[in-house]
């Protein structure tokens, strides 16, 4: 049986032909951010790939259907619907979504299984789930996922509104190396550095490519994690930045939002109360992360 994937025909030349392709999330556009902010970075992202000369594919399941590459047209549609209407779907509600006929949203760990389906090696988002403070059992299924699937994702390490020395312990333990792009810490989402460490600075792009070879040379199965800073004119300072996510992690609390509501509520909380500044290096960081992500894959190409 053909695995049921619709791959639009640019996306479908440029894998055939070897030529660079980056995977980029829908669960950003659904839930992440709002409209028409949302629709703006979806596109700027796609752009931000185009710009190092790979091949965008924004992945979402559009009524039952996975879809890889998806129409700008399909992005403003998704990024208009109201979020309890698109299922958030990580790896437990891939098969539900495509059963059901459902629109569903792809998260970094479904994100992973459909690129890697696809044949694509390398995607770019924000920041990748991990480990909520104070909730050491809510582990996204992210951190599993990259135990056991070999694409590399960059993004501006875990989102600080996290646990992030515990999200280091579990990305250990799934065997996952964090390539700092750049940097000798972790960054820190909203904010450029932690004191935490990452397993290896590299320069540039093809030094990622490096590593993402050998990895396949040697048959991994685990994923990468390349951590790219965000850009320093939209930083957020990072004593604001933690006031705002202490804050809006205890609301989160107190008004009882539980497990995959927990990331976009305090993501949106963490924007009202820094007034827009969070949201501004959100957007920054996933720009940049799509370009650092096309760079590459250009560079994985030319191996
Ligand atoms: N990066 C962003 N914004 C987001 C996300 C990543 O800048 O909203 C999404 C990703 O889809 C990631 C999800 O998989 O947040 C994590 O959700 P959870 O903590 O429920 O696993
Ligand atoms: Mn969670």
């Amino acid at each position: 049986m053909p695995i049921p994937l619709m791959i639009n025909a640019e996306v479908k030349a440029a894998l055939e032909g070897g030529k660079p392709v980056v995977a980029l999330e829908s669960t950003l556009i659904t839930h992440g951010l709002p409209y028409p902010k949302n629709v703006e970075t979806a596109l700027a992202m796609e752009a931000a790939v185009r710009e190092s000369a790979a091949v965008p594919a924004t992945i979402a399941i559009l009524k039952g259907k996975i879809t890889v590459g998806i129409s700008p047209a399909d992005i403003e549609a998704l990024a208009q619907m109201p979020a309890h209407e698109v299922r958030k779907c990580s790896r437990r509600d891939l098969a539900i979504a495509i059963a059901r006929g459902c629109d569903g949203a792809t998260t970094v760990a479904s994100t992973m299984i459909i690129a890697h389906m696809a044949g694509i090696k390398i995607f770019a988002t924000g920041g990748i789930g991990g480990v909520h403070r104070g909730q050491p059992h809510d582990v996204s299924a992210d951190l599993s996922e990259f135990g056991k699937t070999p694409v590399t994702v960059v993004s501006s390490g875990a989102k600080s509104i996290l646990d992030l020395p515990l999200t280091l312990e579990v990305l250990e333990t799934n065997g996952v190396p964090i390539l700092g792009y750049q940097t000798d810490v972790l960054p820190a989402f909203y904010s450029a550095r932690t004191e935490l460490p990452i397993d290896q600075r590299i320069e540039s792009a093809a030094e990622a490519a490096a590593v993402i070879r050998a990895s396949a040379d040697i048959g991994a199965r685990n994923g990468i994690l390349v951590a790219a800073p965000v850009p320093p004119d939209k930083e957020l300072d990072a004593a604001t930045a933690e006031a705002a996510i202490a804050r809006a992690t205890q609301e989160a609390e107190a008004a009882g939002v539980g497990g995959k509501d927990i990331t976009p509520y305090v993501l949106n909380r963490v924007s009202e109360l820094t007034d827009g500044a969070s949201m501004a290096a959100n957007i920054a960081l996933l720009i940049n992360n799509a370009r650092v992500a096309g760079e590459i894959a250009l560079e994985l190409s030319r191996l």
